[in-house]
C-alpha cells in the first residue's frame, strides 16, 4: 500500500525523465515499462536524440581539425597519439606521480577503478593537469565527441584488474554506456599494452542505423522484462551487453583493441559499442579521463552553468556528496567510497 502510494507520487518525477539522461530501465517504471518500449518509447527517446546529437555536432563541427572530425565522423572514435609536447607530458606524469589526494573507489567485479578528482586544490598541486584539463585541443575534441560545450568530468582515473576476488569485470563485456551519442576521452599515462586492458572499440558502431535501432528495441524490451533486482546482482551484466555474434549481425566489423603507447589521447562516442579488453594478468592502467554527459534533447550545445570554470572543476566532488547524500537518505546507493589519501599509482589496498 504503502509502496503503490510512493509510487503514484513519483509517477510524474519518472515520467519527467524521458525527456532526460536517465537511462535505467531497472529504476525508473516508465523507461523500463514493457508495454511503452514495445510501443517505442524507447526507441524514441534514441531515435530523438540521435538527431539532436548530429544537429549540434553540426554546429560545433569548426572547432576541431578536418581530418579530426572526418575520423571520428566515420569511426565514432580518434586516436591522438604524442598528444602532449614531450615536456609537458613528463611533467604530467611526475606530478602525477607525485601526489597523494583524495581518492575515491568503486569495485565491479574482480576490478577496482579509483578516481582522484581533478578539482582546485588537486590542480594547484598538478598544474600540467590544468594545461590539459584547459587546452583547446583537449576540450574541443570532447565538445564535438559529446556533441555539447557542456562541462566535462575529469578525473586521473586508475584500473586495476584482478585487485580483488570476484566475477569478471562487467566492463570487459561489449556494451554501448548509454541510449545517445556520448563521450569519453583517456590521455593514458603509461603504454597500454594488447593484453593489459586495452580500450576496444567496434569501428563505425556509434551510427543509429536500421539495425542499430531494431537491436535497440530487441535490448529494451529484455531490459523492461527484468524483475527489479537489488543493485549488487546488476553489477555482473550490463543491460546494454552485446555478443560478438550481435555485433556481426549488425553489419558491424570486429572489435578492436587499441594498444597504444602512453601520451596517446583516446576521444570515443561511447554510444557506440566498446568495452575495456581483458588482462591477462592482473594489470593497472592510469589515465586522465573525462566524461561529458547532459540532457540528449537539448536543442543548444552551450548555457551550461558548469562551464564557468570554478564551478566545472567542482563537479566530480558535488557528484560524489550528492550521491552521498542520496544513500544516507536511502534513495540510492553510493559505489564509489571514500579510500581516503592516495596515489593514482598505489596498488589496490
Ligand atoms: O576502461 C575502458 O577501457 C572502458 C570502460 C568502459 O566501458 C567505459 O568507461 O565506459
Ligand atoms: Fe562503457
Amino acid at each position: 500500500m504503502l509502496s503503490l502510494a510512493r509510487q503514484s507520487l513519483l509517477m510524474p518525477f519518472w515520467a519527467a525523465q524521458v525527456f532526460s539522461q536517465d537511462k535505467f530501465f531497472a529504476r525508473n517504471p516508465v523507461l523500463g515499462n514493457r508495454w511503452l518500449n514495445e510501443r517505442g518509447l524507447h526507441t524514441r527517446r534514441v531515435t530523438w536524440s540521435f538527431q539532436m546529437a548530429e544537429r549540434r555536432r553540426r554546429r560545433l563541427a569548426k572547432l576541431i581539425p578536418a581530418d579530426d572530425r572526418a575520423a571520428f565522423d566515420r569511426d565514432g572514435f580518434i586516436v591522438k597519439r604524442d598528444f602532449l609536447p614531450h615536456d609537458i607530458f613528463l611533467a604530467l606524469v611526475d606530478q602525477v606521480r607525485s601526489l597523494r589526494a583524495p581518492a575515491r573507489e568503486m569495485v565491479e567485479g574482480d576490478t577496482i577503478t579509483r578516481h582522484i578528482a581533478l578539482e582546485p586544490a588537486v590542480l594547484q598541486r598538478v598544474p600540467a593537469a590544468r594545461q590539459v584539463v584547459q587546452s583547446p585541443a583537449f576540450r574541443n575534441l570532447i565538445t564535438y565527441g559529446g556533441s555539447s560545450a557542456a562541462a566535462p568530468m575529469v578525473y586521473i582515473q586508475t584500473v586495476i584488474s584482478g585487485a580483488v576476488p570476484g566475477l569478471a569485470d562487467p566492463q570487459t563485456e561489449l556494451h554501448t554506456d548509454t541510449f545517445h551519442p556520448t563521450v569519453k576521452a583517456w590521455l593514458f599515462l603509461e603504454d597500454v599494452a594488447a593484453d593489459a586492458m586495452p580500450f576496444v572499440y567496434v569501428r563505425g558502431s556509434h551510427r543509429l542505423t536500421p539495425r542499430r535501432l531494431e537491436w535497440e528495441y530487441r535490448m529494451s524490451l529484455r531490459a523492461s522484462r527484468q524483475p527489479k533486482q537489488p543493485h549488487a546482482q546488476q553489477e555482473h551484466r550490463l543491460v546494454r551487453a552485446i555478443s560478438t555474434d550481435e555485433v556481426n549481425e549488425l553489419g558491424l566489423p570486429a572489435p578492436e583493441a587499441i594498444a597504444v603507447p602512453a601520451n596517446t589521447l583516446v576521444v570515443a562516442d561511447t554510444f557506440g559499442f566498446h568495452a575495456r579488453g581483458p588482462s591477462r594478468l592482473p594489470a593497472s592502467r592510469v589515465e586522465i579521463w573525462a566524461m561529458g554527459r547532459r540532457n540528449p534533447f537539448l536543442p543548444w550545445t552551450g548555457l551550461d552553468p558548469w562551464t564557468i570554470a570554478a564551478l566545472g572543476l567542482r563537479k566530480p566532488v558535488f557528484y560524489w556528496k550528492s550521491l552521498d547524500a542520496l544513500e544516507q537518505l536511502g534513495l540510492g546507493r553510493q559505489r564509489w567510497r571514500d579510500r581516503g589519501v592516495l596515489s593514482a599509482f598505489d596498488p589496490a589496498l
